[in-house]
């Protein structure tokens, strides 16, 4: 298919002036089409695609290190926004391409899907958003500069929104080798150029962490928000997937210590290819389950052949070595693949030559050969491992017999909750001010802290597609409750009737009969301070562990009320940010006193009146809503085990410093 392409492409000859320009003009068009609909090749134009340029260019780093070639990474957001990414690896070959007539380096840059095509032996990422190839990012770039070190010499070119604007170029020389990437992301084509370097961090962080051995240094040299240019992180980890996992972990208590590890290959018939394998394992003390999966160091949200063959192997070996040594002989009702999986902390890394990545985000693996690869790996080093740490090996199933019997136990009580709301009149919680509207898409359901609050947002509402459910106090922490407390919760019940949907038991994929909810924006609005700060995050905790398709859905809000009311006599503004209050003062001072104008911090929603709550907060308007994503499922894993696990004292400091800020993009 990718031959195919280039050779559609590629200038028949360079001897006639028309069918070089002509066959020119069909390279261009292929830069063109990234141009004319980047979305198809990055996702979108907003953040999240600016941010998948960085990884792209990264990715290509990175599959030179997987190659053995490279160590180092460094990655930079320069003070004008622009980024480099430099790495020392072999330096991309800059000889003459015979098909194309010019250089490699310049092939690589400007024909679409052309990347990898030198090195037949790495798993390059090809599937999903990733692997798109640089000459996307050229393509998506006002300006771009590449300079390879290479064979002593040192070489250039640069291109605007993906053209040459010189041929490859020797500028000097050097023993080094590598690779350096700067671009400007084009501000025609992108919402925003504004990069977080959060986001960036995460990504390295796990990248790290999946290719050990490799040295990726962050930079950010802009000055902003307090930040003085030398922000820098160095992210390197030696143990690999263990370190990931215990990182996962944060401060839960791990039953299994060190993590278990194993690292084996199977050929598949199939494809006539090996297939690494990579696992890392740990069980804690709570019930949920957090496996998280890579293929090509992509993280596979969606699941796939890999995870199923994880998880047979791990059943069947788990209940094998269980019957033989008698330890399932109390247990009288059938253990489900769940109780195998409760309280396990995993991360499986598989290299796969030819990725199929399917589902909604293409984030699931379908290659059918993976599923056999994994299974058998893991069987026979999990196999070996029981065997050689007994101690352990109790330790496992004695989690899994008590899974099991808590299991059956919630079941019983899921059914109770479930059953009782089919048979109230409408079966919604008596709390619940419903709206109107029977149209999902057009419905919005406050979760709303407070009853005081809740009178306020129901009278300020707009009744016809607003619902409010006032939630009373704090929510149950779900982190660190068994299944079936959680169906003994009141306001937990209140939220899972009033959404419609049956939630899922955490069996397969945990799905959710989405065609049942009720609302398509449900909007946690808490007060701004560290007691709503907490609530807000007890909510999302649920939602992540037991609705994690409303977040992967976008269908999960945080509202911002206001922070402050600046007033002068009749004149009045709301202010979100410190910025905002000092500037509206200065306003409403008009040049006089500043004396005169009254500050009025909203200390919660409760004293706001319905008009005001309606026009700061509710009106779609006006209002801002934050969406919650979830970027990483790992960085969301490890941050609910710091903010909800065992340890009380990192939750404390987290909320203290977050409260104020409220970011959200869990
Ligand atoms: C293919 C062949 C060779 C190097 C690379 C690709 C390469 C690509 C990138 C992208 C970013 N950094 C990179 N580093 C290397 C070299 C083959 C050889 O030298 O024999």
């Amino acid at each position: 298919m990718e031959e195919q392409e280039i050779l559609t492409n590629s200038p028949p000859s360079n001897n006639n002036g028309d069918d070089y320009s002509a066959s020119n003009i069909t390279v261009l068009e292929g830069l063109e089409a990234v141009r004319l609909r980047p979305a198809m090749y990055i996702g979108d134009v907003n953040a999240n695609g600016l941010h998948h340029l960085v990884y792209e260019v990264v990715d290509n780093s990175i599959d030179e290190a997987m190659a053995g070639f490279c160590n180092h990474i460094s990655v930079c957001i320069n003070e004008n926004n622009s980024i480099t990414v430099s790495d020392n690896g072999r330096g991309i070959p800059i000889d003459m391409h015979e098909k194309e007539k010019k250089s490699a380096l310049e092939v690589v840059m400007t024909i679409l899907h052309a990347g990898g095509k030198f090195d037949k032996d790495t798993y390059k990422v090809s599937g999903g958003l990733h692997g798109v190839g640089v000459s996307c990012v050229n393509a998506l770039s006002s300006l771009l500069r590449v300079e390879v070190r290479r064979g002593g010499h040192i070489y250039e070119q640069e291109y605007k929104q993906g053209k040459p604007q010189f041929d490859v170029r020797m500028i000097g020389d050097t023993q080094e080798r590598g690779t350096t990437t700067t671009f400007y992301p084009d501000s025609t084509i992108f919402t925003t150029l504004d990069f977080k370097y959060e986001r960036i961090a995460t990504r390295m962080r796990e990248l790290s962490f999946l290719n050990k051995g490799v040295k990726i240094e962050l930079f950010d040299k802009r000055k902003h928000d307090g930040t003085n240019g030398n922000t820098h992180d160095i992210f390197y980890s030696e143990g690999g997937l263990v370190e990931f996992v215990n990182y996962l972990e944060g401060t839960r208590e791990k039953l299994i210590s060190p993590p278990i590890y194993f690292e084996s290959e199977k050929l598949s018939v199939e494809t006539n290819t090996m297939i690494p394998v990579q696992v890392a394992m740990t069980y804690n003390n709570g019930f949920n389950e957090n496996v998280h999966a890579y293929v090509n160091n992509i993280n596979t949200h969606e699941g796939g052949t890999h995870i199923s063959g994880f998880r047979r192997a791990l059943s069947r070996t788990l209940k094998n070595y269980a019957d033989k040594n008698g330890l399932l002989a109390k247990i009288k009702f059938e253990i489900s693949g769940d109780d195998f999986r409760e309280g396990l902390t995993a991360v499986i890394s598989v290299k796969v030559a030819d990725p199929q990545f399917e589902g909604q985000t293409k984030t699931k693996l379908g290659n059918s050969e993976v599923q056999g690869a994994v299974e058998s790996c893991v069987t026979e080093m999990l196999n070996n491992y029981l065997e050689e740490n007994p101690k352990q090996a109790k330790i496992i199933v004695n989690k899994v017999v008590l899974a099991a019997t808590a299991r059956h136990a919630a079941r019983k009580a899921r059914e109770l909750v479930q059953r009782k709301s089919l048979l109230t009149s409408t079966g919604l919680p008596g709390k619940l001010a419903d709206c109107s509207s029977s149209d999902p898409a057009e419905s919005e359901l406050y979760l709303v802290e407070g009853d005081s609050a809740g009178g306020s947002a129901k009278q300020g509402r707009n009744p016809q597609f607003q619902a409010i459910l006032p939630l009373r106090g704090k929510i149950l922490n779900v982190e660190k409750a068994q299944e079936h407390k959680i169906y003994e919760n009141e306001e937990i019940k209140n939220m899972i009737t009033a959404l419609g949907v049956a939630i899922g038991t955490y069996e397969d994929e945990k799905a959710l009969n989405l065609d049942k909810l009720r609302y398509h924006k449900i909007i946690i609005m808490t007060d701004a301070d560290v007691d709503g700060s907490h609530i807000r995050t007890l909510i999302l905790t649920f939602f992540f562990r037991y609705m994690k398709d409303l977040i992967e859905m976008g269908y999960v809000y945080i509202a911002s009320p206001p922070l402050y009311l600046v007033k002068k006599g009749k004149d009045e503004k709301y202010a979100w940010t410190e910025e905002q209050k000092d500037t509206a003062t200065k306003e409403l001072a008009k040049g006089g006193k500043e004396e005169n104008v009254h500050v009025q911090r909203y200390k919660g929603l409760g004293e706001m009146n319905p008009e005001q709550l309606w026009h700061t907060t509710m009106d779609p308007v006006f209002r801002t809503l934050n969406l919650v994503t979830i970027e990483s499922a790992a960085e969301a894993d490890h941050l609910f085990s710091m903010l909800m696990g065992d340890d009380v004292e990192p939750r404390r400091e987290f909320i203290e410093k977050n409260a104020k800020y409220a970011r959200l993009d869990v």
